[in-house]
């Protein structure tokens, strides 16, 4: 007998809709793509990587995916784009009213549009926080409300929308943008309060958005239309735990893998973004960092003891 597929491998136990607090829906959708193809394969390449990734998280010391993180079927046969993005609206819908801790993995960035309008029915005041390296404001495009160019327009004028790291977009976009809301690439990189500033504009609910060409295509090549000048790895972890720690995060999506037959690098940041944020949800209590952070001299002294030991006994 064949053994049902789980995310990253775990066992039955873990994986069950009933005792999972998490729901995972892959949506292989590369539609409206305009330039590399290829997001659709983006879903099976995350689940590979997270086969084979340790499901230890060493931050939070914990093992997230005891939780429970249930697999749904993959969100497929999507004719048209306005298809897709009515099944994955119906797919978060049924599942928040589960009451799961609902996250979606792309596919291309439109089938955020689904996710986010089940969010922002189920969650009062709701704040988009997008991460990406375009703006994704277009009313419009090549023929379709549903276009990747377009995933976070209807967010901009019926959530409070952040976006954080654009660094590509088209002029007309500026009409629509709230540009006090927006977190340009090139002003994030002379900020140091960016994520600090960001998290002041946010309400109490908080879903988040990631396209992955928001990173640098240094550690993230592998997407559609890579962007330079993005965003790096820890710091945009330590701004998601404290997003995490701060807000109510009502859940997320990945999107725009668009993986590559060679490199696996971006498959495994991808895999290993999403259990991050995992970890941040359910083990990272603001509390317990802050009482850490008031005994930073007595570790430090702790760190330099051990070192001396160590030194002493290699004197010896
Ligand atoms: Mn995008």
């Amino acid at each position: 007998m064949n053994k049902i597929k789980t995310y990253a491998g775990i066992e039955e136990q873990y994986a069950q809709l009933i005792n999972s607090k998490i729901v995972l829906i892959p949506v292989p959708y590369d539609g409206t793509s305009t330039w590399q193809k290829g997001a659709d394969k983006g879903p099976k390449a995350f689940l590979d990587a997270s086969e084979n990734m340790e499901l230890y998280d060493i931050e939070t010391d914990s093992e997230p995916y005891k939780k429970g993180v249930y697999l749904s079927d993959p969100i497929t046969g999507n004719e048209t784009p306005e298809k897709m993005v009515e099944a994955v609206y119906q797919k978060v819908k049924e599942y928040l009213k589960k009451g799961k801790f609902t996250t979606v993995f792309g596919g291309e960035h439109s089938v955020s549009i689904g996710a986010i309008r089940a969010y922002n029915e189920q969650f009062n005041n709701l704040t988009v926080l997008q991460l990406d390296a375009h703006a994704d404001l277009r009313h419009e495009y090549e023929g379709s409300k549903c276009n990747h160019a377009c995933a976070l327009y209807e967010a901009n004028k019926s959530t409070n929308l952040i976006q954080l790291g654009i660094r590509s977009m088209d002029k007309s976009e500026k009409r629509v943008m709230n540009m006090e809301n927006v977190f340009f690439a090139h002003e994030m990189a002379n900020d140091d309060y960016w994520d600090d500033a960001a998290i002041e504009l946010m309400t109490e609910n908080v879903y988040i958005t990631i396209d992955l060409d928001a990173f640098d295509p240094s550690i993230l090549p592998s997407t559609g239309t890579p962007e330079p000048g993005g965003l790096f790895w820890y710091e945009t972890l330590s701004f998601l735990k404290k997003v995490f720690q701060q807000k109510n995060v009502v859940g997320f999506d990945i999107v725009e893998l668009c993986p590559n037959e060679v490199d696996k690098s971006s498959d495994f940041l991808a895999a290993k973004l999403y259990y991050k944020m995992l970890s941040y949800k359910f083990f990272s209590n603001e509390e317990e960092e802050e009482l850490i952070e008031e005994d930073d001299n007595v570790l430090d002294k702790h760190i330099k003891k051990i070192k001396y030991n160590e030194d002493f006994e290699d004197d010896v």
